[in-house]
């Protein structure tokens, strides 16, 4: 439809000089980056207090891969872990990476049949639990019948494999010689619901990961500070590392730069503060209603970030009066960095720059990326302050793919290689991009994704509802919320509660209807009878 010189016109190039990006499978890049640090602590347990060092992190985790290898995990296969985060999190994420094998990470706070779904949508054939996890797991298998492993943490029973146990191996079977294509082979498939319809598998190489890993360790855009004898950096893993921000910039970045990173399996706010203060955290990574409750809460006081140099942010707006809010009550003198991506870019695609924040921007084109503002009725590309439109990505981070679903991958990444976000955006001119409203149906709470056409398929299988739209409502603390709309069966006199109730009964709790169910007459649809959850969401709003 329109010539390649008019499209490439308004190309956006990064600012940032490019980075190299090395032909190394994943875990290698992992591994060789922490042979530099050897005996400085890599990992520690927050609950517990058990850390280990960058040397025991590798040896543990190839050991985890020589026990998968016995176990007949080989390359091709998928190896699932429903774990929240800890360090064996980690041993089993690098470990069955490392063999050549996927691995997809299943959100803990699912309920068994969301488990069960990515269990049989991945196709994994093992899975890596915890003991408290054990009884959802084995729900789980009952429908899905094609787990030949779980290996539990924390004693299993007789007959399961025991994560300790394989921890005890003596590494000998680990393949030397698995051959990885970084360009083609698949090392994580995280779940995202991307533009539209139920969550997929993200396809992330290895090529895409290392590729973000080294964007971001660009010296204009990294507010890290080197390892040292005297110094290295304290993270605070509380982000989940089953979605994409908690896996990539939080773990594997701590792990490739000589970080130290400290593992909560759930924000609790008196663990928080006090695991700040006993663990000394150095650099925070954060959502946005972490930064809410830092800045709202009475038991949070400005000591507590007085060791903290630096706070991220990112995984959904975070508004510029709490950003100022926030710098009121801690100081303008933290550094402060906002960074926007997704799980189809790996997730970074832009960043503050180092002492450069433009408060309400993303920040900028992180090295090697490209993007493009594109009007949403004529497709095409917009230069800086001609207007707002979808953001289209261009760069090694993007996805291979969406997991055996072609016509999802082709309706996110055109015949050109550009991801088309479903985020709406403006750019000044500087070139900072400012997301001002999300095209896409997806909902976050608290930086997770809820997929509305997940929640509307379950609420449709109520006997007493005859249709039903999700969307989302701005919430203070949350983010987001999700709203059901219902048109309920004539006669019926089914209640909001009962509706509620049975949402609850079967999604993860962040996916409750916390945002109400409002019974109506007729959904708005176009004619091709897609939901026209924007005039929903108006209206809502008016
Ligand atoms: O797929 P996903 O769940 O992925 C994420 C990624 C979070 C990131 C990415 C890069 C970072 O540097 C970082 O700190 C965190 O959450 O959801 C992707 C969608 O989340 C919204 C937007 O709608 C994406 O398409 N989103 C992510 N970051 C931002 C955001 C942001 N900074 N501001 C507004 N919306």
């Amino acid at each position: 439809k329109y010539s390649t010189t008019v499209r490439e016109e308004n190309v956006l190039v990064s600012p940032f000089t490019d980075v190299e990006i090395p032909d190394l499978p994943f875990t290698k890049y992992i591994f060789d980056s922490q042979e530099k640090y050897g005996g400085h602590t890599a990992l520690v347990d927050g609950i517990t207090g058990v850390s280990y060092t960058h040397d025991e992190v590798r040896s543990l985790c190839m050991k985890l891969g020589s026990a998968l290898t016995r176990l007949d995990i080989t390359q091709g296969d998928i190896v699932a872990i429903v774990l929240p985060n800890c360090p064996e999190f980690a041993f089993t994420f690098l470990g069955g990476v490392s063999i050549g094998a996927c691995v997809t990470t299943i959100n803990c706070t699912y309920t068994a049949e969301e488990i069960a779904h990515q269990l049989a949508n991945s196709g994994a054939s093992a899975v890596v639990t915890n003991k408290v996890l054990l009884p959802k797991i084995k729900d789980a298998c009952k429908t899905y019948k094609g787990i030949r492993h779980i290996i539990v943490s924390g004693h299993a029973e007789e007959n399961l494999l025991s994560m300790e146990d394989l921890l005890k191996d003596d590494s000998k079977a680990f393949p030397q010689n698995v051959q990885i294509n970084p360009a083609k082979d698949v090392a994580v498939l995280p779940y995202s619901s991307g533009t539209t319809g139920l969550p997929k598998g993200v396809m992330l190489t290895h090529r895409n990961l290392v590729a973000n890993l080294q964007q971001v360790q660009h010296p204009d855009i990294s507010c890290v500070i080197p390892t040292s004898d005297t110094y290295q950096e304290v993270y605070l893993g509380i982000l989940p590392f089953f979605h994409i921000y908690g896996m990539i910039p939080c773990l594997a970045y701590s792990l490739c730069s000589g970080g130290s990173i400290v593992t909560l399996p759930t924000f609790d706010p008196k663990v928080f503060i006090s695991s700040m203060k006993k663990y000394k955290v150095t650099f925070l990574h954060t959502v946005p209603p972490i930064i809410n409750f830092m800045t709202h809460n009475e038991h949070v006081q400005r000591d507590l970030l007085s060791i903290t140099h630096h706070v991220a942010c990112g995984a959904a707006p975070v508004g510029s009066t709490l950003i100022f809010e926030f710098f009121k009550k801690f100081g303008d003198d933290i550094s402060f960095q906002e960074g926007y991506g997704m799980t189809e870019s790996s997730p970074v695609t832009h960043l503050t720059p180092k002492d450069n924040l433009v408060v309400g921007s993303t920040g900028m084109l992180i090295p090697n990326t490209y993007a493009k503002i594109v009007d949403i009725n004529t497709g095409q590309s917009m230069g800086p302050d001609e207007g707002k439109g979808e953001l289209c990505i261009r760069g090694p981070q993007v996805m291979k793919g969406y997991y055996r679903n072609e016509d999802a991958t082709k309706n996110t990444i055109d015949k050109d290689g550009w991801l088309h976000t479903g985020d709406i955006a403006r750019m000044d001119e500087n070139e900072n991009i400012f997301i001002v409203d999300r095209l896409k149906e997806l909902i976050k709470v608290k930086g997770l994704q809820v997929a509305p056409a997940e929640l509307e398929d379950l609420i449709r299988k109520h006997p007493d509802v005859a249709d039903v739209a999700v969307i989302g409502l701005p919430d203070v603390r949350a983010g987001e919320v999700p709203r059901a709309y219902v048109v309920p069966v004539p006669g019926s006199s089914i209640t909001d509660q009962a509706i509620a109730e049975f949402v609850e009964r079967e999604v993860a709790p962040h996916k409750k209807l916390t945002g109400g169910v409002h019974f109506t007459d007729c959904i708005p649809k176009s004619a091709t009878g897609k939901i026209l959850r924007r005039e929903l969401k108006a209206a809502a709003l008016a």
